[in-house]
């Protein structure tokens, strides 16, 4: 089984579609394992974004996704990564699929309803900056014999998510304050 992030971002909040997005991905089959409302941290955000910082959208950007609070939440299942992408559809709403979340409730490149990690190793990254270890619960879900045929039945994570400990944390932040050239 593989594990994604998605958020529900604020347009999708204000716009009430929290259930029904929630509604489309338990449906399917992706067992939540995670879950909680938060207003993103700029700074989560920037490591987040860090692919777009040169663009001209960028600042609008992190207005948007820290105007108010977000939903996260983790999702498993077999290639759940890609699966979920597919469910969303691409970043242009106009150009997303009828039948996938942007698809039949966006308009926008931007105000796109949700974010989906685009493949396994930024998967792992991204629940990393956004869940804590604890707050991942693994329990046995009911419709699990149900969803797979049984050469597609690995029940457990391949995905062993190693969080860092608090002294690597430390170590990484002296480090790129050295490298930008501050003071600790
Ligand atoms: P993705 O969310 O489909 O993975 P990315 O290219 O990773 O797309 O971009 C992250 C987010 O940045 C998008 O979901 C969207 O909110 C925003 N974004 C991407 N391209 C544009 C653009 O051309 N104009 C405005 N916002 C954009
Ligand atoms: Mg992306």
């Amino acid at each position: 089984m593989r594990r994604t992030l998605v958020i529900i971002k604020p347009d999708g909040v204000n716009r009430c579609l929290i259930g029904e997005v929630i509604k489309r991905f338990e449906q399917k089959g992706l067992k939540i394992i995670g879950l909680k409302l938060e207003r993103l941290n700029v700074y989560k955000l920037k490591d987040h974004y860090v692919h777009l910082e040169d663009k001209p959208f960028y600042q609008e950007l992190l207005n948007y996704m820290t105007s108010i609070p977000c939903v996260l939440m983790v999702l498993e299942g077999k290639e759940a990564v890609q699966v979920v992408r597919t469910l969303v559809g691409p970043t242009n709403s106009r150009k997303a699929d009828v039948g996938t979340i942007r698809g039949d409730y966006a308009m926008s490149i931007q105000t796109n309803i949700v974010h989906a990690s685009e493949n396994n190793e930024l998967a792992e990254k991204e629940i990393k900056r956004f869940f804590k270890k604890e707050e991942l619960i693994e329990y046995d879900k009911m419709n699990f014999g149900w969803l797979y045929c049984s050469s597609e039945k690995e029940k457990y994570s391949q995905l062993d998510i190693k969080w860092k400990s608090k002294q690597e944390e430390y170590a990484e932040k002296k480090e790129k304050i050295k490298q930008k050239g501050g003071k600790n």
